[in-house]
């Protein structure tokens, strides 16, 4: 709930559909696909589909250049007038592509002022770009951070590209987390709302999470979201976490319950993700994307 809240922050969860559960329901957001190689490696990460970061695997999406990012948020926003929210989400990582992630950003900013600027990462990269994202007035950051404990990261990731060499075992989610809890820090300390998204995998990080919660609550985040991991077998080979299940609804549940409650994080949980495409577009759990492309948006192929 926004009430309670303090009045620069209510003004800016309130027509965003993720930081607000109330603005959902009237309020849009869109996602254009600009972003297409990744700096780290997830288990759960199949690239032949969206990024897991922020989206449900099983369609790839089409790249557009930032100019055609920019036609298609002219587009969607004269269609659909509740269109509040234009986000960078994929289908890689976003700042592993800064420079057309911030060219549509930018070209959005100066065509589109009224449309806020979302953007989720891994993190790796972030400390590097908060200037630039003050600066172009990106209001909303999600980092997904799966772990604190490089003992429990190094079952999810095997790898990590940092300052020109691949970092494995440990080693790659110490440096993750280290850079990751930088960013997230650095970005609370200049007012950007930081929601954080967390991949529920049983058995590997479902114990753990409660821990991250806390930690990152601590740290400034707004709003935990604690996603499942999806793992039906049409969605491709999960390296490390081949034959991994996915959580019951009841166990992810209860585990947003733990992060939530006064033994566990006391921390502000969102309920409402739907594991959106990196080219959705529309109300959450609505997808209208096929409506607005992707043919007349196409780059090279
Ligand atoms: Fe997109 Fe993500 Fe911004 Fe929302 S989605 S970049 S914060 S505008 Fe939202 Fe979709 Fe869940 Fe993401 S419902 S997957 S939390
Ligand atoms: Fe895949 Fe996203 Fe992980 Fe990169 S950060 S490996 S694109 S899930």
């Amino acid at each position: 709930s926004t009430t309670g809240l303090d009045p620069a922050i209510a003004e800016k969860v309130a027509n965003h559909p993720c930081y607000s559960q109330e603005a959902h329901q009237y309020y849009a957001r869109m996602h254009v696909p600009v972003a297409p190689g990744c700096n780290i490696q997830c288990n759960y990460c199949n690239r032949k589909f969206d990024c897991a970061n922020e989206s449900r695997p099983g369609v790839t999406s089409k790249l557009l250049t930032p100019e055609q990012a920019l036609a298609k948020v002219k587009r969607v926003a004269s269609e659909i007038k509740q269109m509040s929210v234009l986000g960078v989400a994929g289908p890689g990582e976003p700042l592993a592509n800064a420079g057309r992630t911030f060219r549509t950003m930018e070209l959005v900013a100066r065509e589109c002022p009224d449309i806020k600027l979302c953007v989720s990462t891994n993190g790796l990269a972030l400390v590097d770009h908060v200037d630039r994202i003050a600066d172009l007035g990106i209001d909303h950051v999600t980092i997904t951070i799966n772990m604190i404990d490089p003992e429990v990261g190094e079952r999810i990731y095997p790898w990590v590209a940092f300052r020109g060499k691949r970092h494995t075992g440990r080693e790659a989610s110490k440096i993750l987390v280290e850079r990751q809890l930088e960013g997230l820090a650095a970005l609370t300390e200049r007012g950007i709302l930081c929601k954080v998204n967390s991949v529920m995998i049983p058995g590997v990080n479902d114990e753990h999470l409660v821990e991250v919660s806390r930690t990152v609550r601590g740290m400034g985040a707004f709003l935990h979201n604690v996603m499942p991991l999806v793992s039906a077998p049409e969605h491709g080979t999960h390296y490390g976490l081949t034959g991994q299940r996915g959580p019951t609804p009841q166990e992810l549940k209860a585990l947003q319950d733990r992060c939530e409650g006064d033994d566990g994080a006391q921390m502000n949980m969102m309920r409402h993700c739907r594991q959106c495409r990196a080219d959705a577009v529309g109300l959450l759990g609505e997808d209208r994307g096929d409506e607005f492309g992707p043919e007349t948006y196409l780059e090279g192929e």
